[in-house]
This record gives C-alpha cells, sequence and structure tokens, in this order.
C-alpha cells in the first residue's frame, strides 16, 4: 500500500539560503558548462541566464567546444559566448562565474594552469555528477548526485529563490531533464525527476514541441554520416561489446559535421545483448573522443576511469591521443578484458 503523503515529501536537496544569497549578491555574471555542452548544461545555463535576468542582472552564458545545432532554439547563439579565453579581458567585468553541470573551471577549460585557476573571478558550482575527492576553489556549491540533471536542481534552486517561471525558463529546464534521462527512459529517471518534469508541464511546458527540436530536426548530412559509421559496427565479447568508429574520412564523404555524428553511441546500445557500446569519433587536433553507454553490470564510468576520463556510472567518455579511430579502438580492446569478467 503506498501512502501519497510520502511522495509529497521531495526527497531532494534544495539550495542553502547563503547559496541563493551569494547568486543574487553579484550583478554580472557569467553562466558556463562542461565543454562541448549538451542538453542538460546549455539548458540549465540558459534557464539560470533568464531567471537572474529578471531579476535585473546583467547575465551572459559561454561555452567552450561544439553545440549540436538542434540545441540552438535555446537561446541565440548570437547571445551566447563562443570559445571563451581562461585569461580574456572580459572577466575583469564579472563579479561571478557560475559554472553549471561540471564541478568547475578545469572542465570548461581543460589546459587551464594553477596561475589561472587563482585569477579567476569568484565562482559558484551547481552540479549532479559524482565527484570521488574534494572540490577545488567554489565559494559554495549546489551538488546533488542523486539528481537526474542539473536541470532537476536549477528547478529547486529557482523554486527556492522565489524566481518566476516563464515560458523559454520552462522550455529550457525540460529540456535539460529530457537529454539527460533520454526522455524519462533511463534509471535516472527518479520520482523526483519526474515531479520536477510534471511542474513544468504544468507550467505550460510542451514536451512534443522539444522532442521534435532535440530528435527530428536533423540535417541530410547526419543521415549520410550515420549510414558510413554503422558500417564500422562490430560486437566483441560475446556480442556484449559494441564498438562503432567516426573518422575524418567519413566527414568528408557526408558533408557532414562533428555535431551530426551526437547521440551515434545510442545506435550499437540498441543491440540486444549488448553490455558496453563505444563509439571512437575523430574529433581533429590528434585525438579520438571515446564516448561510452553501458548497462548492468557493467560500469562505463569505472572503464572510462581507467583510461584517464570520467563521467556517469552509465554514460562517460575519455579522449584518446592519437588521430586514428581505429587505433584508439585498438588500444581499447587491448585494455578492455577484465572489465568483462564481471559479465559472464
Ligand atoms: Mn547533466
Amino acid at each position: 500500500m503506498i501512502h501519497y503523503s510520502q511522495y509529497d515529501k521531495d526527497p531532494g536537496i534544495y539550495p542553502t539560503s547563503s547559496f541563493i544569497a551569494s547568486l543574487l549578491g553579484a550583478n554580472k555574471i557569467l553562466i558556463a558548462g562542461h565543454s562541448d555542452p549538451d542538453g542538460d548544461a546549455l539548458g540549465s545555463a540558459t534557464a539560470l541566464a533568464l531567471a537572474l535576468r529578471d531579476r535585473g542582472k546583467e547575465v551572459k552564458v559561454g561555452h567552450i567546444g561544439r553545440i549540436t545545432p538542434n540545441l540552438f532554439f535555446l537561446m541565440d547563439p548570437k547571445e551566447l559566448f563562443f570559445e571563451l579565453p581562461y585569461n580574456g579581458s572580459y572577466l575583469g567585468e564579472i563579479d561571478l562565474l557560475v559554472f553549471v553541470d561540471c564541478h568547475g573551471p578545469e572542465r570548461v577549460w581543460q589546459d587551464l594552469g594553477h596561475q589561472e585557476f587563482l585569477a579567476l573571478p569568484p565562482f559558484l558550482v551547481i552540479d549532479h555528477h559524482q565527484y570521488d575527492g574534494k572540490i577545488d576553489g567554489p565559494i559554495d556549491i549546489f551538488h546533488d548526485p542523486i539528481a537526474s540533471s542539473t536541470g532537476e536542481l536549477i528547478c529547486r534552486l529557482l523554486k527556492a529563490g522565489d524566481f518566476t517561471f516563464t515560458a523559454p525558463i520552462v522550455r529550457a529546464l525540460l529540456t535539460a531533464i529530457v537529454s539527460d534521462t533520454n526522455f524519462f527512459t533511463q534509471t535516472n529517471a527518479t520520482a523526483s525527476a519526474l515531479k520536477e518534469a510534471g511542474d513544468l508541464v504544468a507550467l505550460g511546458g510542451n514536451l512534443e514541441d522539444i522532442n521534435v527540436r532535440l530528435n527530428y530536426s536533423w540535417s541530410i548530412g547526419r543521415m549520410r554520416l550515420l549510414s558510413q559509421s554503422l558500417n564500422s559496427l562490430e560486437l566483441y565479447c560475446n556480442g556484449q561489446l559494441a564498438t562503432m568508429l567516426l573518422t575524418a574520412e567519413m566527414l568528408r564523404a557526408a558533408d557532414a559535421t562533428l555535431e551530426d555524428a551526437d547521440g551515434f553511441v545510442d545506435y550499437p546500445r540498441g543491440i540486444e545483448g549488448v553490455l558496453l557500446a563505444v563509439f571512437f569519433k575523430e574529433v581533429g587536433r590528434g585525438k579520438v573522443k571515446v564516448s561510452m553507454r553501458s548497462r548492468h553490470p557493467v560500469s562505463a564510468r569505472e572503464i572510462a576511469q581507467a583510461f584517464g576520463g570520467g563521467g556517469h556510472v552509465m554514460a562517460s567518455a575519455y579522449t584518446e591521443l592519437t588521430p586514428f579511430a581505429q587505433e584508439a579502438k585498438e588500444r581499447f580492446l587491448n585494455g578492455i578484458c577484465r572489465f568483462f569478467e564481471v559479465a559472464k
């Protein structure tokens, strides 16, 4: 027998009043998500920026790396700061940095040195990733590793701070939550995530509109690229491991961009019996980005950590220093065997 009263109590963590005071105490704010921001990072940054502007703050959203074009509806690209330098003169005008969907500046600027770190303006962190150690440097942190998404945390923050949920804020927050829960189909689609999403729908949020924008707005180049990339699909470890490649040559042949390959890792993941899907993407500058998705009992996070990366238990990534996806795959296969002991 379920007593609804038990579910009325939101189990989530809320920001403290001093966290909100730090946020509202600043006037010129820059919000940044992790590099190559996804729907959660950009949706969360956008929603928070719009809410703070409604309170009279001067707020900018900046980022490093690539944004897939299907996310541009969140905020006019003209309003976004692209490729922020960590030592740019713009920082002198900023009272407060807010890092969302990551634990701090080193997830935005990968080659940030210690001196540059110390020279940054004061910063806050809002995040739902798991950490093994202490977080360096923020004046305050609003962190809940159980939360589905940073979007869910921004919902709680806006409620706690008595902000107004305007239509663009609602849309940005729903986009953030559906992006990280894959439209409520993963284990992180918790009662708390659905409760926040339910509140957003009650406020006029339109899931169909967001689904069309996120999943049915791709270029023909993406489809050509997908057909090439799918040809590279291979199975290992009795069908428990699936790999797929994306090369610079495929990009040229399909007349597509790297952004067009977003989410391709979901294809090898969709094969019955696959516990780990790995996608090797040549990203230029002598690097291959390796994205992983796993099913229980395989931890994509643990495997990514063994290769110097990180992420969530079921979704993680690392970077391999080689220009060739095939070479990154060979190195991966050489190092992977021990992780599949648990799955036998
Ligand atoms: Mn996230």
